[in-house]
């Protein structure tokens, strides 16, 4: 990860970063370092099976919170700190 300065200020525990960075790249599957709505969609119904295509996408709109269309890992760790 070449950017540590930029998410600094993200409300991570450094223990959590690790676990959670092994997430991010878990659920970017080509490893383009992005995540597409596709990908989101296969994480979160790993965690809730019951999701459907629509709450997916609005999980997916609310993670990309510059709306550039995939979720960069700080985004992911907004998700993921906002979830806890
Ligand atoms: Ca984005």
């Amino acid at each position: 990860m070449a950017d540590l300065d930029r998410i600094k200020d993200v409300d991570v525990d450094a223990e959590d970063l690790g676990p959670l960075k092994q997430s991010f790249d878990a659920c970017d599957t080509n490893s383009d370092g992005w995540i597409v709505n596709q990908e989101f969609s296969v994480l979160l119904r790993a965690l809730d099976q019951d999701l459907s295509e629509d709450e997916c996408l609005l999980a997916f709109e609310l993670t990309d919170t510059d709306g550039d269309g995939s979720i960069s890992f700080e985004e992911f760790m907004g998700w993921w700190t906002d979830s806890r």
